[in-house]
């Protein structure tokens, strides 16, 4: 990617990598099942950080959601929710879904 934004030269690299962002960069909403303790929000943030093309996790025990950024050209909704679910947290998307 760097060798291609070089060889663009600055500005053209921008307006492409601003283009790509906004193309593919997606932010959902899951209401996360299961979060019994303040420690789970880390278990929960820690797993979705782990799946490949999700950006940004903030996880609140207050409200029992995730918030989610993820690059939807790398990963899906159902690999979100497939992650949390696997370390018992099954979780359905609130916003952002359609
Ligand atoms: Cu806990």
């Amino acid at each position: 990617m760097r060798s291609r934004l070089i060889g663009l030269g600055f500005g053209a690299g921008l307006a492409l990598a601003a283009a790509a962002a906004s193309a593919a960069q997606r932010e959902v909403v899951l209401d996360v099942a299961n979060m019994s303790c303040p420690a789970c929000p880390y278990i929960i943030e820690q797993t979705l950080k782990k799946v490949d093309g999700v950006h940004e996790v903030e996880v609140s025990y207050e409200t029992k959601t995730a918030r989610v950024v993820f690059d939807d050209a790398v990963t899906t909704l159902g690999a979100l929710s497939e992650a949390t679910a696997a370390v018992g947290f099954p979780s359905t998307v609130r916003e952002g879904g359609s």
